[in-house]
């Protein structure tokens, strides 16, 4: 089967991080392509990156929906454009929040999530009352390191440790949920230092597509999630239009 995984944010070195994470974990019989779009924001950890992320991601549905993918991961903590890619995805779209929120829900009553900056921890607390998980989200906590110093701050992973620990120790949670996917690869240097279950949610949301699409299991498109009706986009937008069909004579 063929996964692909969408870095919402442009760039590349961070896509290629995420990539290697989501091959790590799938299975011998699936292939695991890692894009970004090239249009968008270099990282997202504002609502303006985040809604300006959604064309670029929409884009790369529509060039995988032509080559046949199976399905595709979301790979953003604030998971952005997820129930438009669903209306435009043929097989099953999961988005990282969502994956990893529900996997530590299996790990124990609790968990705490730990993201970059505090400004996104608003996002975080919206999307777990969406999936239901308010019961389950202890607390939300930044380490305020930006998006793209995760990958050139030398200190990132001893501060995103540390986060963690107290994280749960201050929640008394029984799993942390990494709360960006440019923390993938620190998982299980994290989990072993802290000694408590470390969430990644492109791992999660990886194996979640791999085993619905092994299920048979795709996005139910008899209602909200059918594919948009065809109209005219102007502008910059002009590409994501489709030509409505011509009325029905006679
Ligand atoms: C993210 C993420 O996962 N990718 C990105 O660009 N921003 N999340 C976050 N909380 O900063």
């Amino acid at each position: 089967m063929l996964i692909k995984v969408i870095n919402p944010n442009t760039t590349a070195s961070m896509t290629a991080k995420i990539g290697e994470c989501a091959r790590a974990v799938a299975g011998p019989g699936t292939l695991v392509e890692a894009v970004n779009p090239t249009m968008g924001p270099a990282s997202i950890e504002s609502h303006v990156d985040e809604a300006l992320s959604v064309p670029g991601i929409l884009e790369q549905i529509a060039l995988g929906e032509s080559k046949g993918v199976d399905g595709y991961v979301i790979a953003c903590f604030g998971d952005p454009g997820m129930d438009a890619a669903r209306e435009a995805a043929t097989g099953p779209v999961v988005g990282i929040a969502e994956a990893a929120m529900h996997a530590a829900s299996f790990l124990g009553r609790g968990f705490s999530v730990v993201t970059t900056l505090g400004r996104t921890t608003g996002r975080a607390w919206d999307l777990a009352s969406h999936y239901g998980m308010s019961g389950r989200c202890r607390g939300v906590h930044a380490c305020e390191i930006p998006v793209l110093e995760l990958e050139t701050d030398p200190d990132a992973r001893t501060i995103i440790t540390e986060a963690c620990r107290e994280a749960a120790r201050h929640d008394g949670s029984d799993a942390i949920v990494l709360g960006c996917a440019g923390m993938a690869d620190l998982c299980d240097h994290i989990s072993s230092d802290i000694g408590l279950p470390v969430v990644d949610g492109v791992a999660a949301a990886t194996l979640f597509v791999q085993s619905l699409v092994t299920m048979g299991l795709r996005t139910g498109k008899s209602g909200e999630f059918a594919a948009p009706l065809p109209k005219r986009y102007s502008g910059l937008l002009a590409g994501f239009g489709t030509p409505a069909s011509p009325p029905a004579s006679g």
